[in-house]
């Protein structure tokens, strides 16, 4: 009798206060870097001394002087990054040839040295301004290789960094994310040497873990790009494909053993890697990361591949724009952006799964149920403790066209899925129009147009129990 009692005392309990959440994984994200895979895509903007000396690297000894863009409008520029719908702009505020695009304090190599202005002009401030007034996420871009500084390779240019990203921090944060560039080609102006300065262990000089100490005390929100201590991490190339086999965790050291760039583990990740710090797919819109006259930007069809092996391959998509002489985005490139965000829209304006059925072979219980996944909410689909594997199985009254459907998984838990394959029922048999490994934020798989009213999404392996957040039809 008492343990009946008690069955039915559990029961009444599990009914009203519904199942535990499955346990995370060991390695999961940081609020901070959930709320940037929400951002799914932002925007470069490259422009600096190099857009008027027609170079991609400038050498270091160019003149300020230079520097004089005759149509300058920091609203124009960000307005162009809001109608493509980029949730955020990476400015240039130094590249490799040092030259400031603020006016700092530490050094004369800069915009108050410019025409631009008559020396009073600060292209940081206005770019952070106009981000802000238009809700654009502001991020900053600052190269640690320094062709300019008489310092570089010493300890007087790493404080000379550490201040300007102080003052970078202090004057325009908070921002969402810096960027730290890993090039470093050795030869350059140097204050005048004039020579060839190899940084010994690549990466290692520039004493990243202070540099992070100063992000994270003054804009602690800042997702750090590259460095030893990444929030985030290149994808391993500059063409907007990240690896169809990605996990967002990595270790540290297996990133840049020695400080050198380790491309198996940039580009897969490390199922048991000990940080979450997934991929970011930056590629330009043109060939060159500077404007140069003689060149063309991608058509929008080549911008829609790219979003579909970035954004739909659970990283990423940082889409470099470059201004001309003027200071203004190229009509040509406008025009090319704007038809891929509307071929994006089209594309993924309908959710067909909106009307399906939604069935499970198995679910966690109450608050996790297949259902959950339908459309965008809070829900996730879990499975119970230990059960790393799944079917969902979509209905629909009428058949349906497909082209694209999309699985998310719920990432404030760990990345899980190991393997997945889809099939479409063809009268009383299962064809498989689609199969891979990891998932991630989020996972964008092409269909060739299939035509079927039932679909069915298995999840074959994962690291834990499963938890699906989504998945939609297109
Ligand atoms: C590279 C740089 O050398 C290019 O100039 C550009 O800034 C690109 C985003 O990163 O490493």
């Amino acid at each position: 009798m008492k343990r009946i009692a008690i069955t039915i005392l559990s029961l009444i309990l599990i009914v009203a206060c519904g199942v535990d959440a499955p346990r995370p994984m060991s390695v999961v994200p940081t609020p901070r870097q959930v709320a940037w895979h929400e951002m799914e895509q932002y925007a470069f903007v490259h422009f600096t001394i190099n857009t008027f000396a027609d170079r991609e690297w400038g050498y270091g000894d160019e003149s300020p002087a230079l520097f004089d863009p005759t149509d300058f409008d920091a609203d124009a520029l960000v307005n162009v990054v809001k109608d493509a719908n980029l949730k955020g702009l990476i400015l240039t505020a130094k590249h490799h040839d040092g030259f400031c695009l603020w006016p700092s304090a530490y050094t004369e190599h800069s915009i108050k040295n410019s025409p631009y202005k008559d020396g009073e002009g600060d292209i940081v401030g206005e770019v952070a301004e106009a981000c802000r007034r238009q809700g654009i996420k502001f991020g900053i871009y600052l190269s640690p290789w320094d062709r300019n500084h008489a310092g570089y390779g010493t300890e007087a240019y790493l404080e000379y960094y550490r201040n300007q990203v102080r003052e970078l921090l202090t004057n325009y944060g908070p921002v969402f994310e810096m960027w730290f560039d890993g090039a470093n080609g050795g030869d350059g102006y140097y204050g005048g040497a004039n020579e060839r300065r190899v940084v010994e262990s690549g990466y290692l000089y520039y004493d990243w873990p202070n540099v992070v100490d100063i992000i994270r005390e003054l804009s602690p929100e800042t997702i750090v790009w590259s460095s030893s201590l990444p929030d985030a991490r290149w994808c391993g190339n500059e063409r907007g494909v990240i690896d169809e086999h990605c996990w967002a965790m990595a270790t540290p050291e297996d990133m840049y053993p020695g400080g050198r760039d380790n491309m198996p583990v940039l580009r897969h990740g490390q199922e048991d890697g000990t940080r979450w710090a997934p991929a970011e797919a930056d590629v330009s819109i043109r060939p060159g990361w500077f404007y140069h006259d003689y060149e063309e930007p991608k058509s929008p069809e080549e911008l829609f591949q790219i979003y579909l092996t970035s954004v739909g391959r659970g990283g990423t998509l940082l889409l470099n724009l470059a201004p001309d002489r003027r200071g203004r985005i190229p009509e040509e490139d406008v025009a090319s952006l704007m038809a891929w965000r509307r071929m994006v829209d089209e594309a993924f304006r309908t959710d067909l799964a909106q009307d399906a059925r939604f069935e499970a072979t198995s679910s966690r219980g109450r608050g996790f149920e297949v259902e959950g996944i339908q459309g965008e909410d809070s829900l996730y689909w879990a499975t119970e403790d230990d059960i790393t594997s799944g079917d969902v199985v979509l209905r629909w009254k009428e058949p349906i066209v497909a082209k694209y459907i999309v699985i998310e998984e719920y990432i404030p838990l760990g990345q899980r899925v190991r393997e997945y394959a889809v099939d479409i029922k063809d009268g009383d048999a299962w064809y498989q129009v689609a199969a891979g490994t990891t998932i991630g934020y989020k996972r964008i798989i092409p269909l060739e147009e299939v035509v079927t009213d039932q679909m069915r999404v298995r999840f074959l392996d994962a690291r834990g129990t499963l938890a699906i957040d989504r998945i939609a039809v297109y």
